[in-house]
């Protein structure tokens, strides 16, 4: 799977994808990521990116000519099907459902906006806008790198076999269940007896109660579309019973 960055921060955004399970798989070469600065597509001498509105009023516009630029440079690179995305508080928001359905592209483009956001004519080109959350950012870049970290998670090879992409939290539709390491206790907290107790079924049991336990209390909602095995349908309804105490 190829992702390409189109972005007036190419710095900004290669950092970040050098970190991590993402530059693993870039090094690896299970995905393709490039980052395209979108002054190398500007024509005049200032390099310019950004125009005033139509119309008046505050702040500036993305400038049409070199987005289309860019986006024709991708095309003749990657051929076609090419799903070109627009980061916007407008669009799809970005679940790990999305993510999933994203990594069945090809060839995934991210039009990171700046200022106001981008001429409306860009739109021709955007297959589909793509919001990570209700909250205002001054630029596209930081969602960019999170839907290229959420999807590349869902291609082969990418998340090493000790993660497990199936056992991720999310994906079963649940949070988390708490996590511990050494030392055995620090500051008076001590881990829980089960999970040192070596009894496996006992401590799977017992993070799927803790899991259905901080769904029910912090995102109630998520237990609606959660797929549940027999197991877990159990717990629960002895959870909603007010069985067991409270964790
Ligand atoms: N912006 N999720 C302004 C976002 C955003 C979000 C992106 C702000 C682009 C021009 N994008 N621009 N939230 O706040 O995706």
């Amino acid at each position: 799977m190829t992702f390409d960055i189109v972005t007036i921060f190419p710095a900004m955004v290669e950092a970040a994808l050098q970190a991590g399970v993402v530059g693993r798989a870039i090094e690896r070469g299970i995905i393709d990521v490039a980052v395209h600065d979108l002054r190398e597509f500007t024509t005049d001498r200032h390099r310019s990116v950004d125009d005033v509105p139509y119309g008046g009023g505050p702040g500036m516009v993305m400038k049409p000519e070199p987005i289309f630029k860019a986006l024709d440079r991708v095309a003749e690179r990657r051929g076609t099907p090419l799903t070109v995305l627009l980061t916007s508080p407008q669009g799809t928001r970005l679940t790990q459902a999305v993510a999933g359905r994203l990594s069945t592209k090809e060839h995934l483009v991210l039009l990171c906006g700046r200022y106001e956001g981008v001429d409306e004519r860009v739109r021709s080109r955007v297959d589909e806008d793509v919001s990570i959350g209700d909250y205002v950012l001054s630029g596209g870049e930081l969602p960019a790198l999170v839907v290229v970290d959420a999807v590349a998670r869902f291609v082969p090879g990418v998340v090493g076999d000790d993660q497990s992409v199936a056992e991720d939290s999310f994906s079963r539709g649940l949070l988390d269940f708490p996590h511990y390491t050494r030392p055995a206790e620090i500051a008076g907290e001590r881990v829980p007896d089960v999970l040192m107790s070596g009894n496996h079924a006992e401590i799977r049991r017992w993070r799927k109660r803790q899991s259905l336990t901080r769904t029910l209390a912090r995102r109630p909602e998520l237990l609606e579309t959660a797929s549940l095995d027999d197991e877990e349908r159990r717990i629960l309804a002895e959870l909603q019973e007010g069985k067991h105490g409270r964790s």
